[in-house]
C-alpha cells in the first residue's frame, strides 16, 4: 500500500449518497418545527433519546430530532448515513492497526495504549502490546520513585516541582488531565506546564522554584519542535545557574519522545527517556508516556484507572450498534447541525471547574483533526467539515458569552458537561451548579415569547409604552439545541471515558466527511514558516524577500530592537 492509498476511502461523494439526500429531504420536510413542539408532542422523548456507556450518561433529547417511523426518524436516518459512510469498516480498520492515516502512511493506535484486554494489536506483523506494557511498567517504576521520594535531586532532597516542557499535543492533554484530576494529586508534587516560546511562560513557571528539587520533563514526539527545545535549553541554563552541575542533569531532566537520537544529542541520558511510537498522533498521545505528568500527579494506579475508562469507551464504541453508540450519536448530531442546519460552531460548557482546560483540549482534538478541506483521495470537499469549537466552564460563561447563545443571530449547539456529585462537597454549591446547568439547557430550548414578556411586565406594573418598548429586547426565540453529559463524578475513570468519547466522535465525523482526521499539515506549515522568518529576523539588514507587509513588520521589529540603526529604507514606517 502506498501512503496515498487507503482501502477505506468512500467510493461516492458523501453528499451524493442516498442516505445524505434522504436527510436533505427530511430536513426540508421538518421545516421550523421547534424543540418545544417536539417535546409537547412526544412525552417519551427524554426516555428515548438518551444513552449510557462507560459511566457517562447522555441526554440528547433537546436536539432537532424528529421521532417517527423508519424514513421519518432523524436519528435513524443519520444512523443510515453513518452506515453508508463505512463508519464500522473504518472503525474496525483503526482498531486493527491498519493505515488509517494514509497521508503520513501510519496507523493510529491510541486505542492500543489503553487496551486493557488480552487482545494483541498488530502493526506491520508485530504485536505492539508488549512494548506498550514495557513502557507503562517503566513509567510506573519511575513515578513511584519520584512520588515516594526515592528519586531525589542532586543534593538528596525529594522532588517537589515537576515542569513539563512541551507544546500542542505534548502539553494540552497532560495539562488538562492534571487540572481535571487535581483533587487526586500527590501532596508534595506541584505540577507546572511550559509550552509557549514566549520567555515569560518559562520565567513565570520557574519563579520561586528550587533547582535542587525540580524535575523537568521534556516532552516532544519529534524532539525537533522549536518552542520545546528553546524552553528546554533555557531550563537547563536555569538549572546550571542555580547550582546544578552537568553531571546532575540526569536526575533533573527526563524526556518523553520517539526520537532517541535527538534526546541524546540534547544531553538527556536515554535511560531517562520514555518512548512512544509514530502511530500515536500528538493530540492522541495523552495515553502514552506523554501522560507522565498525570501519572506523577495521581499515581500509576490512578493512571491505569484513567486508561480503564478510555478502554471502556473503546469497547462500547467498537461493539455497540450504531444507533445505541454514544460517540457515533454525538458525531451524527454534529454532522446534522453542521451540514443540514448550517451551524458553524459548537460550544463545550463543562460545569466543573476542574475541567476548565477541557474546551482548549477539545479545540485541538477537534479542529486539528477535522479542520480539513480535501477528502481522503485529495479531491476538494464541497460540504462543511469540522465546526469551530470553543468554550469555558459554567457558570462563568453565563455571565459573559451566553448572551449570544440566547439572543444572538447564530444558533450554536452546545454540550453541557456536569458531574452529579462534587469532588468538593460544600454547602449548597453543587445543587446551585446543577440547577444552573439544567436551567440553561431549558432556557435555551424554550426561550420566552413576546407575549410572555408582556404578561410578566404587566404583572410587574409597567405601563404599556414601556412594555412595548422593552418587550422585543426581552424576548428569547429559544429553540437552541444542546446535549447534556453527566457522570457520577469526574474521577480518573470517567475522565478517560470522556476523552475517548470525544476522540471517537471526531473520528466518526471524519469518516462521514471522508477526511483524514490524523494528519495536520497546517500545523506542520507553521513550524516551517517560523524557522524561515526567524533567520530573517536576525539578518541585520533590511529584508525584502517577503510580501510588503511581512517585510515591513520584520524591518520594524529589527529597528525597534536596535538591529537596523541608521538604515533608511521605505519600511521604516512599516
Ligand atoms: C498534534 C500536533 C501538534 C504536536 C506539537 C508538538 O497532533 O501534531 O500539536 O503535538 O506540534 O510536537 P512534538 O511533540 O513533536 O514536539
Amino acid at each position: 500500500m502506498t501512503p496515498t492509498q487507503d482501502t477505506t476511502v468512500q467510493d461516492t461523494p458523501v453528499q451524493d449518497k442516498p442516505a445524505w439526500q434522504a436527510l436533505v429531504e427530511h430536513r426540508r420536510a421538518m421545516g421550523d418545527t421547534s424543540l418545544k413542539r417536539l417535546f409537547e408532542d412526544d412525552p417519551g422523548r427524554f426516555d428515548a433519546l438518551q444513552l449510557e456507556a462507560a459511566g457517562l450518561f447522555l441526554d440528547f433529547s433537546k436536539n432537532h430530532l424528529v421521532r417517527g417511523p423508519a424514513g421519518d426518524d432523524t436519528h435513524a436516518l443519520l444512523v443510515e448515513l453513518a452506515r453508508a459512510s463505512g463508519v464500522e469498516r473504518r472503525r474496525d480498520a483503526m482498531f486493527a492497526g491498519e493505515i488509517v492515516n494514509p497521508t503520513e502512511g501510519r496507523a493510529s493506535l491510541h486505542t492500543a495504549l489503553r487496551n486493557r484486554s488480552e487482545r494483541s494489536v498488530m502493526v506491520d506483523g508485530q504485536d505492539v502490546m508488549p512494548d506498550i506494557r514495557t513502557v507503562l511498567a517503566r513509567l510506573r517504576t519511575f513515578s513511584e520513585r519520584v512520588r515516594s521520594g526515592d528519586w531525589t535531586g542532586h543534593d538528596g532532597q525529594a522532588i517537589t516541582d515537576v515542569v513539563n516542557i512541551g507544546i500542542g499535543g505534548s502539553d494540552l492533554g497532560p495539562l488538562m488531565a492534571v487540572e481535571a484530576l487535581a483533587p487526586f494529586a500527590h501532596e508534595r508534587l506541584s505540577m507546572h506546564f511550559v509550552s509557549n516560546v514566549d520567555g515569560s511562560h518559562l520565567v513565570k513557571a520557574l519563579k520561586g522554584l528550587d533547582p535542587a528539587t525540580t524535575l523537568f520533563i521534556v516532552a516532544s514526539k519529534t524532539f525537533t519542535t522549536q518552542e520545546t527545545l528553546t524552553n528546554a535549553h533555557s531550563a537547563r541554563e536555569w538549572f546550571l545557574a542555580g547550582g546544578g552541575a552537568e553531571a546532575d542533569i540526569a536526575q533533573h531532566f527526563v524526556a518523553v519522545s520517539t526520537n532517541a537520537q535527538a534526546v541524546s544529542a540534547f544531553g538527556i541520558d536515554t535511560d531517562n527517556m520514555f518512548g512512544f511510537w509514530d502511530w500515536v498522533g500528538g493530540r492522541y498521545s495523552l495515553w502514552s508516556a506523554i501522560g507522565l505528568p498525570l501519572m506523577l500527579s495521581i499515581g500509576a494506579d490512578g493512571f491505569e484507572r484513567f486508561l480503564d475508562g478510555g478502554h471502556a469507551m473503546d469497547e462500547h464504541f467498537r461493539s455497540a450498534p450504531l444507533a445505541g453508540n454514544l460517540p457515533v450519536t454525538l458525531a451524527l448530531l454534529s454532522v446534522w447541525y453542521t451540514n443540514f442546519r448550517h451551524c458553524r460552531s459548537h460550544l463545550i460548557a463543562p460545569y466543573d471547574q476542574y475541567l476548565h482546560r477541557f474546551p482548549a483540549y477539545l479545540q485541538q482534538l477537534t479542529m486539528e483533526s477535522n479542520g480539513k478541506s480535501v477528502h481522503m483521495d485529495g479531491t476538494p470537499v464541497t460540504i462543511s467539515t469540522g465546526p469551530i469549537v470553543w468554550g469555558e466552564p459554567g457558570t462563568n460563561g453565563q455571565h459573559a458569552y451566553f448572551q449570544l447563545l440566547h439572543q444572538g443571530t447564530h444558533v450554536i449547539p452546545a454540550d453541557f458537561i456536569v458531574p452529579l456529585e462534587s469532588l468538593n462537597p460544600l454547602g449548597e454549591h453543587h445543587e446551585l451548579l446543577l440547577a444552573n446547568c439544567f436551567a440553561q439547557t431549558e432556557a435555551l430550548m424554550v426561550g420566552k415569547s413576546t407575549d410572555e414578556v408582556r404578561r410578566e411586565m404587566r404583572a410587574a406594573g409597567k405601563d404599556d409604552a414601556t412594555i412595548e418598548a422593552l418587550a422585543p429586547h426581552r424576548t428569547f426565540a429559544g429553540d437552541r439545541p444542546s446535549n447534556t453529559l453527566t457522570a457520577q463524578r469526574f474521577d480518573a475513570f470517567a475522565l478517560g471515558a470522556l476523552i475517548a468519547l470525544y476522540e471517537h466522535k471526531v473520528f466518526v465525523e471524519a469518516c462521514i466527511w471522508d477526511i483524514n482526521p490524523f494528519d495536520q499539515w497546517g500545523v506542520e506549515l507553521g513550524k516551517q514558516l517560523a524557522s524561515a522568518v526567524h533567520a530573517d529576523l536576525s539578518a541585520g539588514h533590511t529584508v525584502d524577500s517577503h510580501d510588503a507587509s511581512t517585510n515591513g513588520l520584520l524591518n520594524r521589529a529589527m529597528r525597534a530592537r536596535g538591529l537596523l540603526a541608521g538604515d533608511a529604507d521605505s519600511s521604516q514606517q512599516g
